[in-house]
């Protein structure tokens, strides 16, 4: 292994782009390696043998796997920057919590809305906006979901950014007329460029893997 840190990865991955954003954030240089997920390497089944999945963090060749439990290693090991998680226990449970909650209701209505149709694709796009709708009602007025600064839930929320335009080309709706706060908040949050080079592009995303895994689904 030829640097200390390694990220095995794929690049339109939200979990993937989390790490990459804390690891931004944190400054810490790090070898990226592009998996194939059609052809996992033996490298990514040895380090993460129970979900065989990317992300992968590899730090002095031992592994830590699952995108939100890395993130809050970046934040424990890299104490140079700011902390991603806030130091009061009820505040670390609760940007916890919205972690989870992303996970749980973001992801899996995002996938339904792109690998469906009809009217079980109508009925996770209601349930998508509902779901930003109650983070923008979490967000309120802040700058970040971690206040004056990036933090834990933004770093677990913001890879979505890169899914925008294929949810709203599937949904065939615009996000900024039902969730204006949350494009606002992404837009703030794509002035870092932590979070600009690690996302990737929207167009790409839809048009590069989106699109053309619908038609190979036969759904459009
Ligand atoms: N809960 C995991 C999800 C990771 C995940 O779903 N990774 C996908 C790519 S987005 C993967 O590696 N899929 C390969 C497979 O399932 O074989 C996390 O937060 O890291
Ligand atoms: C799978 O990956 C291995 C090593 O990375 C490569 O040698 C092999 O040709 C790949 N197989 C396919 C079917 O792409």
């Amino acid at each position: 292994m030829t640097k200390v840190v390694v990220l095995l990865d794929f690049w339109l991955s939200p979990f993937g782009m989390r790490v990459r954003v804390a690891l931004a954030e944190k400054g810490v240089e790090y070898e990226y390696r592009e998996e194939d997920l059609g052809n996992k390497s033996q490298l990514l089944l040895q380090m993460n043998p129970v979900h065989k999945k990317i992300p992968v963090l590899i730090h002095n060749g031992k592994p830590i796997c699952e995108s939100l439990v890395i993130v809050q290693y970046i934040d424990e090991t890299w104490k140079n920057k700011a902390p991603l998680l806030p130091s009061d226990p009820y505040q670390r449970a609760e940007a916890r919590f919205w972690g989870d909650y992303i996970d749980k209701q973001i992801y899996s209505c995002g996938r339904r809305l792109w690998t469906t149709k009809g009217e079980e694709q109508e009925a996770a796009k209601k349930e998508l906006i509902e779901c930003f709708k109650v983070l923008e009602e979490h967000l309120g007025d802040r700058t970040y979901f971690g206040g004056d600064n990036l933090g834990f839930v933004d770093v677990a929320l913001i890879p979505f950014y890169s899914w925008f335009y294929a949810f709203e080309t599937c949904g065939n709706f615009k996000m900024e007329e039902w969730c204006p706060k949350i494009v606002s908040w992404a837009k703030t949050c794509m002035q870092r460029e932590s979070v600009s080079k690690s996302l990737v592009d929207p167009l790409k995303v839809c048009h590069d893997f989106v699109l053309p895994r619908r038609k190979t689904l036969g759904l459009d």
